[in-house]
């Protein structure tokens, strides 16, 4: 087992995958019908088997109970792009970095689909993993937008709490008890939160072939 703890904000190059699903045979952070044909090619084995040949549940067989894990995950495509164990804030902003240049193409730059372009699709990708009540820490009235009216809330709290107690329902969008300038760095790094997509035309395209 490698570390997957480290927490560093990625860069272009070499950098480990994400922890891969019990049935993301080939290791490269999705589940799809490539994985279902590898399952079906060395279906059925008794023993000796590994994952990367089909064995999801690690009894060293392939047999149906490996089908039965790919069906539960398929289709499946991690947003997890720092490496971090889970899908978090820190890869939204990944995802967003590379939305907004077009600079990215890998799963580390935000690919959530590999589909070869960074688009909305991987950020709905990454939703759906963070859960669809997702509310980032600047939403300070949880309406899953960070928008003006969650401005409002903090300049209306600015400096109430100087001593700490402050909620994020008050402002306090970095967790220290207090609503102060750091809490609008932080609604100011989410701000426009949905993101406002954008006409996918103008990026990278040329996906790479789909097994
Ligand atoms: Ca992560
Ligand atoms: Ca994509
Ligand atoms: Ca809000
Ligand atoms: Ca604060």
């Amino acid at each position: 087992m490698g570390s997957w703890g480290w927490n560093v904000r990625p860069r272009s190059g070499n950098r480990p995958l994400p922890i891969p699903p019990p049935a993301d045979f080939t290791c490269e952070g999705k589940v799809d019908g490539h994985d279902f044909l590898i399952c079906q090619t060395n279906y059925p084995c008794t023993q000796g088997a590994t994952k990367r040949m089909g064995d999801a549940t690690a009894d060293g067989a392939v047999n149906g109970a490996d089908f039965l894990i790919w069906q539960t995950w398929f289709p499946y495509h991690t947003a997890d792009f720092d490496g971090s164990g889970a899908a978090d804030a820190n890869d939204y902003f990944i995802w967003r970095l590379h939305y907004a240049t077009q600079t990215g193409t890998g799963l580390a730059d935000g690919d959530a689909d590999h589909s070869g372009i960074i688009d909305y699709a991987d950020f709905l990708l990454w939703l759906g993993q963070m859960g669809p009540n997702y509310s980032p820490p600047a939403d300070f009235n949880g309406d899953g937008k960070v928008d003006g009216a969650d401005w409002l809330i903090w300049q209306n709290n600015l400096g109430k709490w100087p001593n700490g107690g402050a909620t994020k329902a008050d402002g306090d969008a970095n967790g220290d008890g207090k609503v102060d300038g750091l809490d609008l760095l932080e609604w100011q790094r989410w701000y426009p939160y949905p993101p406002i997509p954008h006409p996918e035309s103008n990026g990278p395209v040329t996906p790479p072939p789909h097994p």
